[in-house]
């Protein structure tokens, strides 16, 4: 089978230099192997004492505070020192969730390599943790590390998928998505912190092939654009999942794009780009297998009006659009739609200064999802994919490398996005994404018709310069 490339949006190549082939270019350090790295033996005692300190609840003003690039020096170090004092304790609490797994789907080897790969990320930070970043020397190094943490996780979720789905004897559905609500919910937020940093490292000594590609560098804040046009994504993913979706069907339905196309708001590319991706795969997937390839999807970009928007204490708060509060779209602003716990740190508050955001609404004509298929679509591993298809996916999939077109989940920074569906983690995956920046995803669906898909997103906020 022809190996089809990986969703491909311009913005996101300051991710894609996180890469060890271009830390080494530009850092011009040695090639780096793992063992290169210092490490240190992590202890039990280690783990104990960093998981009991409390999380830093993220904050988008975090992210942003260290300024525009390109950074100055002392810029980039407190970049560095502010990543450093986060990380090691989010690590070791993600160890700790996975230990308390039941003891033999810890012993699953997926689920003890994505151990091992937190023991091993966790060791190369900890001869850092106890200093401070103080020379662009160090700086430098500290970023080959951040770019191996990245790196090291890419693969996290497709490893995990096949880890539980092999343990699903001892674990209930349940409890795996309790797990990997938590968990993945806790690795947006980590990746978003190191792949800020190295985005800002690299945005700040641009790399001129990289600048080339990039429409407007200047809109970027690290991994933030400032000027993201939703339309364009929606493009850039229909192309991508067009020609998974005509490898696999012989066919392809078209998708329409209408409402307001220009409309620009401040996001993380590589979310926007997972979401839509996934939610087009259901759109594509469920037009063609009901027969109705002739019928266009439907893409509406509808800006949330600015009166729709109070701000109380500091956070933005969406006004239900009608006083009934029954509109679907708003309720995925609010986060009404999600079972998971709102009070989670790993929502990131909107700045006072928040943009509105936009209701994306992805219509299809796939014939809907059943009454008791649609009570469990959030569940991680829900599918109507079949299983010898799911079998298929897995064997498809490495663990890690460029292997990755048979890979069933997408994920911004690595794991490979390349067939339609797979092992059900679409949908509460995408969701996942769109609350961390408090909004939300909502499925309306017309058995026997379609679905109306409501994703709804905040401006991540205004960056005050
Ligand atoms: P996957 O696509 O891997 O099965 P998802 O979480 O993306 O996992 O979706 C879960 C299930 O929800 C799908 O298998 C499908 O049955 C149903 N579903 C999701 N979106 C649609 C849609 N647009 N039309 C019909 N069914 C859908
Ligand atoms: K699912
Ligand atoms: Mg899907």
């Amino acid at each position: 089978m022809a190996q089809v490339q990986r969703p491909l949006v311009i913005q996101s190549q300051f991710i894609r230099l996180c890469c060890p082939r271009n830390t080494r270019r530009t850092t011009g350090a040695r090639p780096r192997h793992h063992k290169q790295l210092h490490t240190s033996t992590v202890t039990d005692n280690d783990i104990a004492r960093l998981a009991s300190l409390p999380l830093h609840p993220l904050t988008l003003a975090d992210l942003v505070k260290h300024g525009r690039p390109p950074l100055t020096t002392s810029q980039l170090l407190s970049s560095s020192n502010f990543t450093l004092s986060i990380l090691p304790a989010r690590l070791a609490h993600r160890i700790q969730s996975l230990r308390n797994l039941p003891f033999i789907v810890v012993s699953n080897p997926h689920i003890t390599k994505i151990h091992s790969n937190y023991i091993h990320s966790l060791s190369t930070l900890l001869p850092w943790a106890e200093r401070e970043i103080t020379t662009l020397e160090d700086e430098v190094k500290f970023t080959e590390v951040m770019a191996d943490l990245v790196q090291t996780h890419a693969n996290t979720i497709s490893i995990l998928a096949r880890g539980f789905l092999e343990a699903r004897k001892y674990i209930s559905p349940t409890d795996v998505t309790k797990f990997l609500d938590e968990h993945l919910r806790a690795r947006i937020g980590t990746r978003l912190i190191a792949e800020q940093h190295l985005a800002l490292h690299f945005s700040s000594q641009p790399h001129q092939e990289v600048m080339n590609e990039i429409e407007d560098p200047g809109s970027f804040v690290g991994v933030i654009d400032t000027k993201l046009r939703p339309a364009k994504i929606v493009q850039l993913c229909e192309s991508v999942v067009s020609e998974i979706c005509e490898l696999k069907y012989g066919v392809r339905p078209h998708v329409v794009i209408n409402g307001e196309q220009e409309y620009t708001f401040a996001h993380v590319p590589v979310h926007l780009e997972y979401i839509i991706t996934e939610l087009l795969k259901n759109a594509f997937r469920a037009t063609v297998e009901s027969g109705k390839e002739r019928e266009p999807i439907e893409v509406t970009i509808a800006p949330l009006p600015e009166e729709l928007v109070e701000n109380s204490n500091g956070r933005a708060a969406i006004k239900n659009r009608d006083q009934g509060n029954t509109d679907i779209a708003s309720k995925a602003f609010t986060g009404q739609t999600s079972s998971s716990s709102s009070s989670s740190d790993e929502q990131i508050r909107p700045l006072a200064h928040s943009t509105p955001g936009v209701t994306i609404r992805i219509r299809d004509r796939g014939g809907g999802i059943s009454p008791e298929n649609y009570q469990h679509i959030w569940d991680y591993s829900f599918t109507t994919f079949n299983e010898d298809q799911i079998s298929s996916t897995l064997s498809g999939g490495g663990s890690g490398s460029g292997m990755d077109a048979l890979n069933a989940i997408s994920g911004p920074g690595g794991d490979g996005a390349n067939s339609l569906a797979g092992l059900g983690y679409g949908l509460p995956l995408g969701r996942a994404y769109a609350e961390y920046f408090g909004g939300g995803i909502a499925v309306q669906s017309l058995w026997g018709w379609g679905t109306d898909v409501y994703l709804s997103l905040r401006g991540v906020g205004k960056v005050v310069e």
